[in-house]
């Protein structure tokens, strides 16, 4: 069986052996147990002097890893820069928070040909390499530049935004043209292959992308979650909530998610719905992200603000409506979390997939399972029609949609979970790495 050669920006670290490991390092191992694996990116570190293109190599239980450190310039041009300053924002349809400078583009460049650099010396003749994400878009044609004839795939995680946005972005068919050097081109959904195949098309670049949906593991997610729900503290907050429905949401804390909008929709619930009052509590978990970016910065001011205002304004000497945590959680603890919220409220703008609400699904008690509250603008909500779709940026919509979670009765609720349950089955993370791999192989 052919190594894979798995290329990110970050490459898991070694507590990710676990079983309690997030989103794609368990996806990649549990759909290719069997196969030899070698993992390269970014260490995470950056280096006062030059980026060093000789990678430090580790052996964990299930891969190979390779990393190598940045230097402080290209992480500030290629990471902050490039890849989340521009990229990040445009493919999330936010053109006004684009930025854009020519050293960071620059940078961008200069760094995938260091990761191309330092990754050809441990290539063997028939690898397959599969490159995750937009920071590494021209990977594939540097690896190429280098003399490696392999095959290469290239998943995009975050979404393609219309064409004629993407078009204002300077250069953007060279960038496309990048896209020239795979095999395979995987996105999350049908509309992204849409709007990224238009554009391709339109830049005169001759591949195409097809949807590959990415999900979770189901059954280990339930397992964890029925565990957690007994563990220390699940109770402390089941205690604490107080026989009260909880409302919760967890999500890194960008500006794609949605935050505000949610927490003026819970206020608007509060306020339209005045007998939910003292009945309902909302608990956001939003770990701090790329603080070193302006707007993340911004972001975080403006949250602080709102929670205060709506607790000062909701709030009774025994009862506060919103918490709101912005530190990460261990992911069996957030298991037992989602098990107990009787609303899993996800409403990004504009979100990739979203698998915090394929993991919210999957942790529900089954006989008395709770509700998902998805954003339309979810990739997830093209898997999941039993969740209740609503605009975020309405938190009028938000409001209605929580009021009819909260008097929707037993057999409602058990009838579209199944539902959901079995799209996110169908969906899980060995599917989605599973097909991927056998596209990238040429045998599907
Ligand atoms: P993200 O934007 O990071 O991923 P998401 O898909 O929701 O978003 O995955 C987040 C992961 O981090 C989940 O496994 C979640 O449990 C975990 N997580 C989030 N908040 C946490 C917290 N407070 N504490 C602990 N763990 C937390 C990108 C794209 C998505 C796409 C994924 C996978 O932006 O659209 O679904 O990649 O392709």
């Amino acid at each position: 069986m052919r190594r894979l050669v798995i290329v990110s920006n970050r490459v898991p670290g070694l507590k990710e052996r676990s079983a309690a490991a997030g989103g794609l390092a368990v996806a990649v191992r549990d759909a290719m147990a069997r196969r030899r694996k070698l993992w390269f990116g970014w260490s995470g570190r950056t280096i006062p002097g030059p980026t060093r293109t000789v990678p430090s190599l580790t052996r964990v239980g299930w891969a190979d890893l390779a990393t190598i450190d940045l230097s402080e310039r290209d992480y500030a041009g290629f990471y902050i820069g490039f890849s989340n300053s521009t990229l990040w924002p445009l493919l999330h349809y936010r053109s006004s928070l684009t930025e854009y400078r020519r050293r960071d583009l620059a940078a961008y460049l200069a760094v995938n040909s260091a990761f191309a650099d330092a990754l050809v010396p441990l290539l063997e003749a028939d690898d397959l390499i599969w490159v995750h994400d937009y920071h590494l878009i021209p990977l594939g044609a540097a690896l190429k530049a280098r003399g490696v004839t392999t095959r290469l795939g290239f998943f995009l995680h975050v979404p393609f935004p219309p064409p004629e946005l993407f078009a204002t972005l300077p250069r953007w068919e060279e960038l496309l043209g990048a896209l020239d050097a795979y095999d395979v081109i995987g996105v999350q959904t049908s509309k992204d292959a849409a709007h990224l195949n238009e554009a391709l098309a339109a830049a005169g670049v001759a591949p195409r992308a097809e949807p590959f949906r990415a999900g979770i593991d189901p059954a280990a997610f339930a397992t964890l979650a029925r565990r957690a729900a007994r563990g220390r503290d699940p109770l402390r907050l089941a205690e604490s909530i107080g026989g009260r429905a909880l409302v919760l949401g967890v999500d890194r804390l960008d500006y794609s998610k949605g935050l505000p909008e949610r927490f003026l929709g819970f206020a608007a619930l509060l306020q339209r719905f005045p007998e939910h009052r003292a009945k309902v509590t909302m608990l956001q978990i939003a770990p701090i992200s790329r603080s070193e970016v302006a707007q993340y910065r911004a972001l975080r001011r403006e949250l602080d603000e709102l929670v205060g205002r709506v607790n000062g304004e909701y709030a009774e000497f025994d009862w506060t409506p919103l918490r709101y945590l912005t530190r990460s959680v261990p992911r069996q603890t957030l298991a037992g979390f989602y098990r107990l919220a009787r609303i899993g409220l996800v409403t990004p703008i504009r979100d990739g997939m979203n698998l915090v609400a394929k993991e919210y699904v999957a942790a529900q008690d089954p006989a008395d399972p709770g509700v998902l509250v998805l954003s339309r603008f979810a990739g997830a909500a093209e898997d999941l029609p039993g969740a209740l779709l609503v605009n975020p940026v309405d938190p009028d919509e938000t409001a209605e949609a929580l009021n009819t979670v909260l008097t929707m009765d037993l057999a409602e609720r058990q009838r579209r979970w199944q539902e959901m349950m079995t799209a996110v089955e169908r969906t899980s993370a060995a599917n989605w790495a599973g097909s991927f791999l056998a596209r990238l192989e040429g045998v599907a």
